[in-house]
């Protein structure tokens, strides 16, 4: 096998929750009269809440906000999100990432998370993943977000594993990026695939199979 872990990145990779945060921060956005649309949405993958909160306010056109108003705005964004992903259930886990996350395992593989969201425990909980996987690093555990490779260090830390025996899965090109600083390998799938830095590119998530192969 190449590889003895593998460290997935949670949402755009394992399950969907972008309509959530566009639904939350269009909320916050729509208060604050500022202009937020899908493509703006789109910059916000893998980037962590206050930066997502920099990018939206880059259309913020008041008066200069200070450091508390920033967290308080994206606390109001977080308890919308956190409110929108109580409508998750075991539904939003596909058989087709379910099948290829327990054929993984059935190699021998160990299997973790590595995210920038603080709601990773959450929605693992809720798409009834909650106590799969062999470490979870996330938005709890880090200081420096995603394209910094931090919470892939820490994943394979935690894992037990040197970063070469691992590989990452990511939906974003700043994911990519954090693989590549962190001296993983990584396999792209959805909108990282145009940035063309992965290690490999997949089509469907079950790709992931033949890629593990030696
Ligand atoms: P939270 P990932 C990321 O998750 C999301 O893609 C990104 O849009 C979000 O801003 C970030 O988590 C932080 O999320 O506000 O829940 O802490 O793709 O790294 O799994
Ligand atoms: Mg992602």
């Amino acid at each position: 096998m190449k590889y003895e872990g593998i460290i997935f990145d949670l949402d755009g990779v394992i399950c969907h929750t972008d309509e959530y945060h566009y639904q939350a921060w269009k909320t916050l956005a729509d208060k604050l009269g500022i202009y937020f649309d899908r493509e703006i949405n789109n910059r916000l993958r893998g980037v962590s809440r206050m930066a997502s909160l920099e990018i939206i306010l880059e259309c913020y056109e008041g008066a200069p906000l200070t450091d508390e108003q920033k967290e308080q705005y994206a606390t109001e964004k977080n308890d919308v999100y956190k409110k929108l992903l109580g409508n998750m259930s075991e539904k939003d886990l596909s058989k087709e990432v379910a099948d290829t996350l327990n054929a993984l395992r059935a190699k021998g593989l160990k299997l973790a998370i590595g995210s920038s969201s603080k709601n990773a425990p959450y929605i693992l909980e809720r798409i009834g993943l909650g106590n799969f996987f062999d470490a979870v690093s996330d938005g709890n555990n880090i200081t420096h977000s995603k394209p910094d490779p931090e919470v892939f260090v820490k994943a394979a830390e935690f894992l037990g594993l040197p970063a070469e025996k691992c590989m990452v899965v990511e939906d974003a090109e700043a994911g990519i990026d954090a693989a590549i600083a962190g001296h993983m390998d990584s396999a792209a799938i959805g909108d990282a695939v145009g940035c063309g830095k992965a290690t490999c590119n997949l089509t469907t998530f079950a790709d992931l199979l033949k890629e593990v192969e030696e």
